[in-house]
């Protein structure tokens, strides 16, 4: 058993909260939510975090444009975050907030640290920042006069500021990046930090002066650290630094958009260079999502609201949809039309049917009990093929999820489902009264369905646990992926029972 009880640290961004959470955060969030929830099934001791960046001008701005304390503004905002975790059916094992004493404690050890290490210098800063994705450019970086990432008017700053010494830690960046080829993922991501990091580093400003919502420089209080250098650390803090270590730093996996890549894979692990910290095994950036072909944003009033979409829709068809649209790491488009496609499709047609007309036969033809199969009979024409596609499934869906290719983890499945499906056709063992062919194709629906039950969970939890009961199975399934996904494990006597339809078709 490869990894049993090996720890897995995996963290989602800390979202911003100025606004409230669209579909962006609830991608990477389901993303990161469904491989926590495959390696729970492997067995491994699983520490999942996310939660909530509060601090910054933008949220000092937000504030008070709302006319509000800005402790009062970033604590109505944060339960917006946390209900649509618990919606969305989040195992997170920790929920982050930067303004948070742990928090504040890690990121000035931190700092010490890097200042202890010569890392930090007292300068000046003239040059351009942009608020909205506090960044700081160089007039070179501009495009048109604004910011090249966001397209939003940028400020012109000139304020005394400590730096850090980040133009030192490029090249053995570059070599970390060579050393460990799976560090930054997808690898057009990996190729895309190595000609910037190419280009030479310049040093960083890490703090601000004009005004006042941050952590402190210790020892010099009239300077605000920058936001970004709070927010990073936000990974380490919930592990237990600088008081211990819960075991689980370095992380395994930064799942992180595209948009803040470059903040995860330069700024970070130099940081923690100069700490003299381990640095995470992985930052796997993802794509965007645009909305009926345009790029989301307020203005255009086409932002999705995940609540709305989980509401009217379902959950599970939601978590679905997010996944196996397009495979992760690539740009995606969302449209309603696709989402009910896929739903009455992939969901109602393939998965829910095949689940409400194996229950409604061993109903009709058995009083709702799984049959023994019946081995007098040559079985080998009718399932060989079911039973070579669940005997591969375990090792190619397996490396699917471990490389974060949902898309292709799910594909695979549902080639099984369709396959599961089309024996039943091909078998309609009621149409000439043959008993034992009738066993033995009960006998494997009910099986399939429970090794399916496995393969799905990660992604969509409530559907596997309603997949269960109505087979009478054991809804505690951690630990359990290897035993659980070997064809033949079903007892034969288990009563199924009678469901309502999973995914209702949508018109
Ligand atoms: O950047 N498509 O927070 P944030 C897909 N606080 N994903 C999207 C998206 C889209 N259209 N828009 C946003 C921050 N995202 C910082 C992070 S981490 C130490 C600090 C997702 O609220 C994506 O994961 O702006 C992106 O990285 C994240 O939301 C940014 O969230």
């Amino acid at each position: 058993m490869p990894d049993t009880k090996k720890n897995f640290y995996v963290t989602t961004p800390i979202y911003y909260v100025n606004d409230v959470p669209h579909i962006g955060h609830a991608y990477t969030t389901v993303a990161a939510d469904t491989i926590a929830r495959y390696k729970r099934l492997k067995g491994c001791n699983v520490f999942f975090l996310t939660g909530t960046d509060e601090h910054g001008q933008k949220m000092e701005k937000a504030a008070a444009t709302a006319g509000v304390p800005t402790i009062d503004f970033v604590d109505s905002v944060v339960p917006r975050y946390k209900e649509l975790w618990a919606k969305l059916n989040i195992s997170n094992d920790d929920f982050i907030r930067t303004t948070q004493e742990r928090h504040k404690n890690a990121v000035t050890r931190l700092w010490e640290t890097v200042q202890a290490k010569g890392d930090i210098f007292l300068g000046e800063y003239e040059d351009w920042y942009c608020v909205p994705c506090e960044n700081f450019l160089t007039e070179t970086q501009l495009k048109d006069g604004k910011c090249p990432d966001c397209g939003r008017p940028v400020e012109k700053l000139k304020e005394q500021s400590y730096f850090f010494r980040l133009s030192k830690y490029g090249e053995p960046l570059l070599k970390h990046i060579e050393a460990n080829p799976d560090f930054i993922e997808p690898q057009g991501k990996r190729n895309e930090i190595v000609s910037f990091l190419k280009e030479g580093l310049r040093d960083l400003s890490v703090s601000r002066t004009t005004f006042s919502w941050g952590i402190p420089v210790p020892g010099d209080p009239k300077h605000v650290m920058y936001v970004w250098f709070d927010a990073l650390t936000n990974y380490l803090t919930a592990t237990g630094y600088p008081e211990g270590n819960n075991g689980f730093w370095p992380a395994d996996i930064h799942i992180i958009g595209k948009d803040i890549l470059r903040f995860h894979a330069i700024y970070w692990p130099a940081f923690l260079m100069s700490a003299g910290l381990p640095l995470p095994k992985k930052v796997f950036a993802h794509g965007w999502w645009t909305v009926d072909g345009q790029k989301m944003s307020k203005s255009k009033g086409n932002v999705v609201d995940p609540n709305q979409v989980a509401d009217t829709y379902g959950v599970d068809q939601f978590r679905y949809f997010l996944l196996r649209e397009v495979p992760f790491g690539v740009d995606g488009d969302f449209s309603l039309t696709s989402l009910v496609g896929r739903i009455n499709s992939e969901l109602a047609n393939d998965y829910g049917n095949l689940l409400s007309r194996s229950v409604s036969m061993i109903d009709k033809y058995r009083e709702g009990i799984v049959p023994v199969p019946d081995e007098s009979k040559d079985r080998e024409e009718l399932e060989g093929r079911v039973k070579f596609l669940f005997g591969e499934l375990p090792e190619l869906y397996s490396s699917r999820i471990e490389g974060l290719n949902f898309y292709d983890a799910l594909s695979k499945v549902w080639a099984v489902i369709r396959e599961l499906n089309a024996y039943v056709d091909k078998s309609a063992p009621w149409k000439e009264k043959d008993e034992a062919t009738l066993s033995n194709v009960l006998y494997n629906l009910a099986e399939g369905l429970r090794i399916l039950s496995i393969y799905i969970s990660p992604v969509m939890p409530q559907t596997a646990e309603k997949t269960r009961q109505t087979l009478g199975l054991d809804g505690n399934i951690e630990g359990a992926f290897d035993e659980e996904t070997r064809w033949g494990g079903l007892k034969p006597g288990v009563k199924v029972l009678k469901t309502t339809p999973l995914f209702p078709r949508i018109q």
